[in-house]
């Protein structure tokens, strides 16, 4: 029998250590993660044209690769520099961005996220001249983004993404909400930007809002962006709110914005580059496809709209953070994905307010979190397992893509998969445990469906991995240490040669 588990700790109990951030921008940032030991110059010569990126994938093989900042870009002439894996599969770069401990465990980074999520700032505005990013500024004709190192990433890109790890900031006709969200961008000429908008998409139905009214849709994007605003603009939040809200609440402090030289909408005054710009109803052009989060190439080549340039700002020698997108741990969706997205489902089942369930986890490993989720619970009456999984696998937070929905005893991390998958061996009897739901929201990036224009709808497993509720008496006792032996051995680690400190154990043999 099994003792009352700990390691599960609610969020309040923890809510102290998030403390505001010790950065400004994107360079103090990577002051912090230097001086934590997580980042890697690259001094050398290297190629934007496929170089960089196979230097990234072959970098980051292992999750705790660091970030990677190339230094010396061939052909380009704005010495511009550009960061890869800025997040990518650390949890530590995650937490030095959210202001979090970086010894968290991944669970209790869960926790902190659940609070600092939560927590609105609405931004500043700073005077142009106060705005770093204002080092540089052209208009018209002086706009040559070429100038910039852009890279291709795979063989089979369908051209150079000048934005990946970017940003893009719309508003809302009516209301003027400014929206941020992260939407790739394909170079289409010296200022001219491909901007593809996946359907349903905030900074999409603001477009469309626009052109139904017959003007142009306004846009500013940038291309050297802190962490917390490129993780807060890959966020769905709803359609009405500002993502710059949630960003200033992550970071304890506003995000600072400073007035645009065309446009009406705001830049963000920290960042690297930063171009104005307008799309134009009917103004489109081939893009795509761009190798994807999931792995694979995306969507097939399309006509997308097409951002007309009118200004750019940029600090001298700029950062770009350029995203790879690749399996994993080589994704830049990668770490803070998989514990924002956990946040969020833990928060949508507080909301619903279904009893026991203690931890989530959406592991980056399954399509940067979008494929499985594990949910641990105390099983506390028959068809709670069951209840728990169907919520889940239902939960706005959790339903799109997700494919396997899986429930574990309190025993059970949830961020440990050897432990799930010992649970899917051990307590889990196929035949009984587990259930499918159909048509249910999915994405054509999934390939695993024909035709493809079947994609849209998916399908999710529910597998219960929770011991039988109807045997629970008859399970057999899982085999733990004895406490008074674990506290003896754990006190004589060091004597016994060991030199880092003893694993911790949670759960005891009980008489
Ligand atoms: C690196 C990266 C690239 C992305 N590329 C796209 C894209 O090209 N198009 C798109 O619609 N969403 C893309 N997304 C997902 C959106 O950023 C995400 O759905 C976000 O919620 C969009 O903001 P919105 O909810 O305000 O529309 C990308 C996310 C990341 C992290
Ligand atoms: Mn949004």
């Amino acid at each position: 029998m099994e003792d009352q588990i700990a390691g599960h700790s609610p969020a309040q109990t923890i809510a102290g250590v998030a403390a505001p951030v010790a950065w400004r921008d994107l360079r103090e940032w990577l002051d912090l993660v230097e001086a934590n030991d997580l980042l890697k110059h690259i001094a050398s010569r290297v190629e934007p044209d496929e170089e960089l990126a196979a230097i990234t994938l072959l970098a980051t093989r292992r999750e705790d690769a660091p970030a990677l900042l190339f230094e010396q870009l061939a052909g380009e002439r704005s010495h511009a520099r550009i960061l890869c894996n800025m997040l990518g599969a650390s949890k530590e770069r995650y937490a030095l961005a959210a202001g979090i401990d970086p010894d968290l465990s991944i669970a209790d980074m869960i926790a902190v996220t659940r609070t600092v999520m939560t927590r609105r700032i609405p931004p500043v505005r700073v005077a142009k001249s106060d705005a770093p990013v204002n080092e540089v500024v052209l208009t018209g004709d002086e706009i040559d983004l070429n100038a910039f190192p852009v890279p291709k990433f795979w063989p089979g890109d369908g051209g150079r993404y000048i934005g990946t790890g970017d940003i893009t900031l719309t508003s809302s006709p009516d209301g003027g909400r400014l929206n941020v969200g992260v939407y790739r961008q394909m170079l289409q000429g010296p200022a001219r930007i491909g901007l593809y908008c996946s359907p349903g998409k905030h900074g999409l139905l603001d477009r469309e809002g626009w052109w139904a009214q017959g003007k142009p849709c306004e846009v500013v994007a940038a291309y050297g962006i802190d962490p917390v605003l490129f993780m807060l603009a890959a966020q769905v939040f709803g359609a009405k709110e500002s993502e710059l809200d949630v960003a200033g609440g992550i970071m304890g402090r506003a995000v600072e914005l400073t007035e645009a030289e065309c446009v009406r909408l705001p830049i963000p005054a920290n960042a690297e580059l930063v171009i104005e710009g307008v799309l134009h109803q009917g103004d489109v052009e081939p893009e795509g496809p761009l190798g994807e989060f999931t792995g694979y190439y995306g969507r097939e080549r399309s006509p997308q709209p097409v951002i007309e340039v009118k200004a750019l700002h940029c600090r001298r020698a700029p950062i770009l953070t350029a995203a790879l997108m690749a399996k994993y741990p080589s994704c830049e969706i990668g770490a803070y994905y998989a514990i924002m997205r956990s946040a969020r489902i833990l928060d949508d089942l507080e909301r619903i307010g279904v009893p026991g369930v203690l931890q989530a986890y959406a592991h980056p490993a399954a399509a940067s979190g979008w494929g499985i989720v594990v949910v641990s619970m105390r099983q506390q009456y028959p068809g709670h397992a069951a209840q728990v999984l169907a919520l889940t696998a239902q939960c706005p937070a959790a339903a799109y893509y997700t494919k396997w929905i899986i429930a574990v005893d309190e025993d059970v991390d949830p961020t440990d998969f050897n432990d799930v998958l010992w649970a899917l061996s051990t307590r889990c009897h196929p035949a009984e445990d587990i259930d499918t739901l159909r048509n249910t929201w999915s994405t054509g990036l999934d390939p695993s469906q024909y035709p493809p224009e079947a994609r849209p709808y998916g399908s999710k497993v529910l597998i219960n991995a929770c011991k039988p509720h109807r045997y629970l008496k008859q399970f057999p006792p899982s085999t733990l240490l004895r406490r008074e032996i674990y506290e003896r051995v754990a006190a004589r680690w060091a004597e016994l040669g060991f030199s880092e400190g003893p694993p911790k154990i949670n759960v005891f043999h009980k008489e």
